[in-house]
């Protein structure tokens, strides 16, 4: 069901290896761009009735009005299932702890006497949320992004999600139900990328936002691309990814356990092991076809995730090369499962979240261990970080000098300016100085 890559005995380039030979699957976020043009533009002239109409199209419900009522989200909340209200408030009250710690203080350097920098950190001030339905209805994905905007003091917040019309043109009453225990009440019935342009260029029933957040499927990452400039955006989300590092110590019944539990979310999500045991990864090959039978979404998931090339079983020759592997692979989240995991894991460079040791599941990530789950996919791993406090916040340089203490730099930015060619720059110095530049201490 999965297939092998064999790179024992292969080189090793001292650059790392080419991430070419490792197993991704590719998104063309690019080709969807030409079709969600039309629609962004049509929501950015026609507002709420455009809204409407692709709430007609497609999600095959007849809607008046975009805002989700207040008494929707009142009766999704008094309706949740105890047990999973129980299991929520316990995630948010985690998460909380973890990013409330994330909060950055600001900070002033004295340059010279009279001459300081501060970097204020400020939050954005108004942000948009976007939460999937249909396939994948994540109460857990509100919480992920709702709680850091919140603990960074994001002042205003909306959340937008699919029409059901299961549920008579509202989104799924377990959305409305986390936004409603999350204490946000600005909701609204918008789906795919003209939710996104409804919050990108605002509509009669919604203020235009400033930044973009939460996971959705390539047309929502599609209008991401082409709006970002006019608004903010985290990363565009591609499909799920568990790469697990692991040798002979590790338990092939956990091992294909958590390579199935991300697999259950998309035919494309990836499950990839590295491993320098043969003996493990032909105990997993084997766990894997006992445990796919006895899961939910075996057909329509499961088994084309683990058998699609973007799934594997990478054979390195030891643990110097499964770290090269998973550095070059750079996954969404990182198991490792070896040996002296703690201090394994500590030399890993490029991974969205490290799950360290027997007892640290990725499923204890995506609901419940206080990280956020809204992770770098694709290779991104390399270059950016999941969503935190951090993703909404701007830090503003304030730069404050006294009349002495540019006098006594002034001679530096008129040469510079001047070395640019850009003589006007150093005239502002200059004009406050009787336009002569003070000689430099
Ligand atoms: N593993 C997903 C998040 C998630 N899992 C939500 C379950 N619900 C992406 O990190
Ligand atoms: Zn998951």
């Amino acid at each position: 069901m999965i297939s092998r890559i064999d790179l024992r005995g292969a080189a090793f380039p001292e650059g790392g290896i080419d991430r070419d030979l490792l197993p991704r699957a590719e998104l063309d976020v690019e080709a969807a761009l030409e079709k969600v043009r039309p629609i962004c533009d049509d929501v950015r002239h026609r507002g709420t009735a455009a809204l409407i109409d692709y709430a007609h199209r497609f999600d095959g419900v007849t809607i008046e009005r975009v805002r989700v009522p207040a008494a929707a989200l009142e009766s999704a909340l008094a309706g949740i299932d105890p047990a999973v209200r129980a299991a929520l408030d316990e995630s948010i009250r985690r998460a909380r702890l973890v990013h409330r710690d994330q909060r950055r203080t600001d900070h002033t350097t004295q340059v010279v006497p009279g001459g300081t920098v501060t970097e204020r950190w400020v939050p954005v001030e108004r942000v948009g949320l976007y939460v999937p339905g249909g396939r994948s209805v994540y109460p857990s994905s509100v919480v992920m992004n709702v709680v850091p905007a919140q603990e960074a003091g994001v002042g205003s917040m909306a959340v937008a999600s699919p029409p059901q019309a299961e549920f008579g043109g509202l989104p799924h009453p377990t959305i409305l139900a986390a936004c409603a225990l999350l204490g946000v009440d600005e909701v609204y019935a918008a789906g795919g990328a003209q939710a996104v342009a409804m919050f990108a260029y605002g509509t009669e029933e919604c203020r235009p936002v400033a930044m973009v957040t939460g996971p959705g499927n390539i047309w929502v990452a599609a209008a991401k691309r082409l709006l970002k400039g006019r608004i903010g955006i985290d990363a565009e989300a591609g499909p799920t990814e568990i790469a697990i590092l692991a040798d002979a110590t590790a338990d092939p019944v956990h091992v294909a356990a958590d390579l199935i539990s991300q697999a259950e979310h998309d035919p494309l999500a990836a499950s990839v092991l590295v491993t320098d045991s043969e003996e493990l990864a032909a105990a997993v090959e084997k766990e894997l076809e006992v445990q796919v039978g006895a899961t939910k979404h075996i057909e329509d998931r499961i088994r084309p995730a683990l058998s699609g090339r973007q799934s594997g079983i990478v054979l390195v020759d030891g643990l110097e090369q499964g770290l090269a592997v998973v550095d070059a692979y750079a996954a969404e989240h990182l198991e490792v499962q070896t040996e002296d995991a703690a201090a394994v894991a500590a030399r890993v460079r490029n991974a969205g979240a490290v799950f360290v040791g027997a007892f640290a599941p990725v499923s204890l990530g995506d609901y419940a261990a206080g990280s956020n789950h809204v992770l770098p996919t694709g290779g991104c791993a390399c270059h950016s970080s999941g969503l935190s406090v951090q993703s909404f916040l701007r830090g503003i340089h304030v730069v404050d000098y006294s009349r002495e203490a540019l006098a006594e730099i002034a001679g530096h930015v008129v040469t510079l300016a001047e070395a640019e060619d850009l003589p006007a720059h150093g005239a502002a110095v200059k004009a406050r100085f009787d336009w002569k530049v003070p000689p430099s201490k």
